[in-house]
């Protein structure tokens, strides 16, 4: 045991009267909701870098934090490990996520940077077994260091292709020791900043290769999870190739893999791409591509990449609704890919921010599935369509422009507006928060 949560229990449900900072009032693991335990339907994870490896910092300042683990030693890798599971047991998350450069020191090329990764692993694989903690995904960072300034996939330089290819190699096997679920793929730098120097056509073909050759090497080693997509329209780059589920599935129809892959949807990318999270979602599940989430929040205002921790029920209510709406995860599950705030310095903001997240999924978990299984915001939804259900309704996408130019004239047919009744609908839904 380190000392870092000197103090800290284990938080457990206590119901939504407790007066206890440190208790769940909504997530409570063992509940039935809509057919699963909280546990099962949720499938919390812990984002590994942000938590851990992230050191406070911001355009106009770095470092804020002052970790024990900050060091570039193995022994303060392993440090950090042995913090990062004592807090998922505290918070008694079932999973994590991490990057190969959140949980091992950059080594000075890549031979090192894969002998450090594999003895994390092995450190790892022996914290999962003595906690049962999972691995949800595992992902390379092809995007810190500076040889990806310039793209991993989609560099002009064919050696960053390589070395890109060998780094995400060496965190799928890294995935697939730990039994990770599945393997995110985030376009980090793959996108460009001016088309002045960017040969765009070449390099979607470079990602799409890539792309393939991931897919290739799931079958060859029989990983059995699945391969996700990350979307984000902007940041780090001004143009993303993966900006928003639109566009991967674009991409993924482009290159033939639109059956091999997903996407994990994240809050605040969707915020960025001028979408709600719910659209992202309910969009993905139509194109049979939805995997997982990556759940925080963006700030509204501020216009980039905050990464804040979820508190907001009712947008919650709206995300788990589709979730459900989909089936429920399947590999996928809820990562935290949030942060505290800079100022947030002490071990219980890192514990209390989780709780907040975590009880405000559960809420929102809770009323989605209130509102599913009462009908009534799917009952309104099919009274709108109704007119597509009739015989009608369906002989007219069987027909032609001039067919239905002589029907329209011969039965005088002369539409009538109704009301979207948008208003009742939204008060509908907050009798279930
Ligand atoms: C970046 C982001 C990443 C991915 C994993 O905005 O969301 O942390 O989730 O690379
Ligand atoms: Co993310």
């Amino acid at each position: 045991m380190t000392d870092f949560f000197k103090g800290i229990t284990a938080i457990r449900y206590e119901g939504p009267d407790s007066d206890n900072e440190f208790a769940f009032r909504a997530y409570n693991p063992t509940e039935v909701v809509a057919g699963k335990t909280m546990k099962d339907q949720l499938r919390f994870a812990i984002a590994f870098w942000h938590s851990f490896a992230w050191p406070g910092g911001d355009p106009f300042g770095g470092q804020t934090f002052d970790r024990p683990w900050f060091g570039d030693s193995m022994d303060h890798a392993k440090l950090k490990a042995d913090v990062a599971f004592e807090m998922f047991e505290i918070l008694g998350a079932p999973y994590f996520c991490f990057h190969d450069a959140d949980v091992r020191p950059e080594g000075r090329d890549f031979r090192e940077n894969t002998a450090r990764l594999r003895e994390m692993t092995d450190y790892f694989q022996k914290k999962m077994e003595d906690t049962g903690v999972r691995l949800l995904w595992g992902t390379a960072n092809l995007f810190s260091h500076r040889r990806f300034m310039a793209g991993a996939a989609t560099n002009p330089d064919p050696d960053v292709f390589a070395f890109s290819a060998a780094t995400i190699k060496t965190c799928m096997d890294a995935t697939i020791q730990l039994g990770g679920e599945n393997y995110v793929l985030w376009g980090g730098r793959e996108g460009y900043e001016t088309l002045l120097n960017t040969d765009m056509g070449r390099e979607r073909a470079q990602a799409g290769r890539m792309l393939q050759m991931v897919v290739d090497y799931k079958y060859k080693t029989g990983f059995e999870g699945t391969i996700l997509i990350e979307p984000k329209p902007q940041e780090p780059t001004k143009h993303q190739y993966d900006y928003d589920v639109a566009t991967v599935y674009g991409f993924l129809k482009d290159f033939g893999l639109e059956g091999e892959v997903k996407v994990n949807i994240e809050q605040g990318h969707a915020i960025l791409a001028g979408h709600s999270f719910e659209h992202e979602l309910a969009l993905a599940r139509e194109l049979g591509i939805f995997g997982s989430i990556d759940m925080n929040k963006n700030d509204y205002q501020s216009g980039w990449d905050t990464d804040q921790f979820p508190t907001n029920v009712p947008e919650m209510t709206l995300a788990y609704y589709e979730v459900l709406h989909a089936g429920g995860f399947k590999t996928g599950g809820t990562n935290f890919d949030a942060k505290v705030r800079r100022q947030s310095l002490d071990p219980a903001d890192l514990i209390l921010a989780h709780v907040g997240g975590m009880d405000a999924c559960a809420a929102g978990l809770k009323a989605a599935a209130k509102m599913l299984e009462d009908g009534k915001l799917e009952a309104a939804r099919s009274q709108r369509y109704a007119g597509w259900e009739t015989a009608a309704g369906k002989a007219l996408l069987q027909s032609d422009l001039g067919s239905i130019a002589a029907k329209v004239d011969s039965e005088n047919i002369n539409p009538q507006p109704r009301s979207g009744r948008q208003e009742r609908l939204e008060n509908l839904v907050n009798r279930y928060i």
